[in-house]
């Protein structure tokens, strides 16, 4: 490894910066990378108390911690923080330092803009936060903020809530052009698309995704700016608008950022299970196609999230019938992990557990989504606690426990020292349990008709909810642990060697384990 020598011994004439410029104006991308990472572990932290501030009112019956007002601002802020803070940072630090590794690039193909991407970040949060100490308190009205609730009846802050909506959507749309701009320009040499490994391309077809709808979101968050203050009635009947109209422009974005959340983390999990099975992917090409196919339908069905506001009964079949077409695609995929698995000489390192784990609860959300996809059915189910048991079947162990298979699979890459085994196994035991003690019983209360997003219930539900919220503890608290060994693995441990997994493959792996600073100065070549 030529390359790699020279790279070693040319590094420290572009080390980093000393001090906090080091970090405001840094413009490499694993620097970049690892601010998203921590922004996103704060952001999960604080997104999580206000979960456990929800299930803590929701042990029991009856109000006891909280006012319903307050309560609401929870939900929307739990959300809002979880999809745009959490998730959504998570995958783009993964893709900063990942990508231009795996492709075998020095760095983003837009390093200055990449700065830019990042610190809008935490100014666009620190508004949305503020907002909880506003006159009329915080966003109340839900992560969707359908209309009129989120217009006529909001409360002032919502201004400030538009403009971080803008912030975000700003850097999350400088993010997906960077991310294409690498791919397309900076891969190494006879690396061509069908070469590029799975984590690179279902993050290409994610930016496309972010370009395409985050206008959407926009556009939408702008209707909603002229409807309070500019006197038009976009969603306004009494002006002649239709707060229809709300849901159908927020859900063209909706349904492909629930994408947007799942797709890096399929290109996670089919790097990480060939690794600990020792055995290539199986089916890569198939692979690729699911992912575009998944990628163009999440398009066209939005209104299966509207099924109720009174649709034509061809609109209600349509969109029925689309959204089961996913489940093929995505059925491919599950096919291909368990195909991959399939006689390959398995260990269960931490990485491991967490893929795993997610295969199997990805499928049950999957499934909850097939039930949810029958509209005739959805009128029983819609807005109760199995659409919240969906949900967060597919973004819990599968979006969250696929960012931290992704930590504990690349850290020793990252830090170049090797986590604690033992503590990483505890984390994922812990974090399994909690999760499926929390949100598999909220089938059943959402079968039995508990609705979603309110403060107090009817004493049948009682049990149930104790229960989960018991579990969300649980999870909740073990997040600790995974902090520590983050911390200790960053601060020292034993060394990681550069190809740390015995059955790893791909670029990555090839650089010294932490990487030079540029990661390749000059370009592998790829036969
Ligand atoms: C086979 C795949 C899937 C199918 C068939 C499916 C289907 C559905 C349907 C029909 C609903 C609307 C339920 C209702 O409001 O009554 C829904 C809600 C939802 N889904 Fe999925 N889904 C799938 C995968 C995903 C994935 C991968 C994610 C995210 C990573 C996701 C996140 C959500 C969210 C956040 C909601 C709730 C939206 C709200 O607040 O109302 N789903 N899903
Ligand atoms: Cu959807």
């Amino acid at each position: 490894m030529s390359t790699l020598e020279q790279t070693a011994s040319t590094d420290h004439h572009h080390g980093p910066a000393k001090g906090i410029t080091r970090w405001l104006y840094t413009t490499n991308h694993k620097d970049i990378g690892t601010m998203y990472l921590i922004f996103s572990l704060v952001m999960f932290m604080v997104g999580g108390c206000m979960a456990l501030t929800i299930r803590a009112e929701l042990f029991q019956p009856g109000l006891q911690l909280i006012q319903p007002e307050f309560f609401n601002q929870m939900t929307t802020m739990h959300g809002l923080i979880m999809v745009f803070g959490a998730v959504m940072p998570a995958f783009v630090g993964l893709a900063n330092w990942m990508v231009p590794m795996m492709v075998g690039a020095p760095d983003m193909a837009l390093p200055r803009m990449n700065n830019w991407s990042f610190w809008i970040l935490p100014f666009a949060f620190s508004m949305m936060l503020m907002t909880l100490f506003m006159e009329g308190g915080g966003p109340n009205f839900g992560w969707t903020f359908y209309a009129p609730l989120s217009t006529t009846y909001a409360p002032p802050s919502v201004t400030f809530f538009i403009f971080a909506v803008h912030m975000m959507g700003i850097s999350s749309i400088m993010g997906a052009i960077n991310i294409i701009a690498t791919i397309f320009n900076l891969r190494a040499p006879g690396m061509t698309f069908m070469k590029m490994p799975l984590f690179v391309w279902t993050w290409l077809i994610t930016a496309f995704l972010l370009i395409a709808v985050m206008p959407v979101l926009a556009g939408v968050v702008t209707m909603m700016l002229m409807d309070i203050h500019f006197g038009t009635s976009f969603f306004n009947a009494a002006g002649g608008g239709d707060p229809v109209l709300f849901q159908h422009v927020f859900w063209f974005f909706g349904h492909p950022e629930v994408y947007i959340m799942i797709l890096p983390a399929f290109g996670i999990v089919s790097e990480i299970i060939p690794t600990f099975a020792r055995k290539k992917l199986f089916g890569y090409t198939s692979m690729v196609y699911a992912t575009s196919s998944i990628a163009i339908l999440s398009f066209v069905v939005w209104a299966h999230h509207m099924f109720t506001v009174g649709m034509p009964l061809i609109g209600e079949l349509f969109f029925m019938f689309t959204t089961m077409l996913i489940a093929v695609p995505t059925g491919v995929k599950v096919f291909n992990w368990i195909a991959t698995m399939f006689r390959g000489s398995m260990t269960f390192e931490t990485p491991m557990l967490f893929a795993v784990a997610f295969v199997v609860l990805f499928t049950i959300g999957g499934f909850s989504g097939l039930m949810l996809a029958i509209a005739p059915v959805d009128f029983q189910y819609h807005d109760t606690y199995f659409v919240v048991a969906h949900f967060h079947y597919v973004l819990v162990p599968g979006a969250i426990f696929s960012i931290m298979a992704a930590t504990y699979y690349w850290l020793p890459k990252w830090t170049g020292n090797m986590y604690n085994e033992s503590m990483g196994k505890l984390h994922f035991w812990l974090s399994f349990i909690g999760v499926n003690i929390t949100f598999f019983p909220m089938h059943f209360i959402g079968l039995a008709g508990m609705p979603r997003r309110i403060p107090d219930y009817a004493l049948q539900f009682a049990d149930f909810n104790m229960v989960a919220s018991v579990g969300a503890f649980l999870f909740g608290f073990s997040q600790l642990l995974f902090i520590y060994n983050i911390v200790c693995c960053a601060k020292g441990g034993k060394k990681a060697t550069d190809r740390v997994w015995e059955g790893s493959h791909g670029l990555e792996w090839t650089l010294s384990s932490p990487p030079p600073y540029h990661s390749f100065s000059q370009p592998p070549k790829v036969e």
